[in-house]
């Protein structure tokens, strides 16, 4: 199975490391990004046993049935200072990457709910988690977490869940190669990357920002403490709000909710 993904994978600038099963990847990568890991480390496993999501929910990896994998980037400068941005990245990374299903660019088939869920027709399908390693107060490398439901397996019990959610193959409706859709997210990433401090990350982020012009309610650990209507995306990945008196109020993604009011 490396083999076989390693393989997929010639071309791009990653160097990976498979597991076929594993605690986190994340934890994982932020061991690697300590110790030496090239720009683009990948690491890659076929099950977790201890995925995360924030503030060390519980995120669900069975066997061969999703992708999980953590990619790590070591900052430009530039870079580091809009680290809010590599989940954005991320997201955007993969709901772009799905547009090559005709099923995926009809209109809000596949959104971003702010600031890090991927849904597709308003179900989680995905979940991004960026952690960072620092050397004194210099950023020395982003980890990116990405978990997406490929497989019905991969969808978790009701029981187990804050948001209804799917997985690709039932709403694409046709199955699917996992390494194929990696490679694609892949490549889909790195050419964003490219225009990340660009005005034209934020339009193509926001372009597929969900509940754009709806009410929403902010929650932190089940208190609301911001509603508004979502207006856009602030240049660096705040969520832009509506008040009641037509203010614009900035949201930082923190441990921060948004539902549909
Ligand atoms: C996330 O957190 O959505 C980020 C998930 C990131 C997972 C990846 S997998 C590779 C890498 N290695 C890791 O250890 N993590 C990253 P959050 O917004 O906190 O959502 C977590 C919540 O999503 C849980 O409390 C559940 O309600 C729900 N959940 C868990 N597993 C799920 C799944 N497979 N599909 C949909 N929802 C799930």
């Amino acid at each position: 199975m490396a083999d076989e993904l390693e393989s997929r994978l010639i071309g791009l600038p990653v160097q990976v490391r498979y597991y076929t099963s594993i605690g986190s990847t994340n934890d994982t990568a932020l061991d690697w990004a300590m110790h030496g890991s090239p720009d683009y480390g990948l690491v890659f496993a076929d099950h977790q046993s201890a995925g995360r999501g924030r503030l060390d929910r519980t995120w669900i990896t069975p066997p061969g049935a999703a992708l999980a994998f953590s990619l790590i980037i070591h900052p430009k400068p530039a870079e580091a200072k809009m680290a809010s941005l590599f989940s954005p990245l991320a997201a955007l990374a993969l709901c772009e990457a799905l547009q090559k299903f005709p099923v995926m660019r009809k209109q809000k088939a596949c959104e971003i709910k702010w600031p890090n869920d991927i849904l597709v027709h308003g179900r989680k399908t995905a979940g991004v988690l960026v952690e960072s390693t620092w050397l004194g107060n210099k950023m020395h490398s982003a980890v990116i977490g990405m978990g997406v439901n490929v497989k019905p397996e991969s969808v978790p019990t009701l029981k187990n869940l804050m948001f209804p959610a799917t997985c690709l193959e039932t709403e694409i409706g046709t199955s699917l190669d996992r390494f194929d859709l990696l490679r694609d997210i892949i490549e889909s990433l790195i050419s964003l990357r490219s225009i990340l401090l660009d005005k034209e990350f934020i339009d193509r982020y926001q372009h597929l920002l969900a509940f754009k012009g709806q009410k929403v309610n902010i929650l932190d650990e089940n208190r609301i403490t911001t509603s508004g209507i979502v207006s856009g995306i602030a240049p660096n990945g705040d969520l832009l709000l509506e008040d009641e008196a037509g203010q614009t109020v900035s949201t930082i993604s923190g441990d921060v909710h948004l539902r549909p009011s």
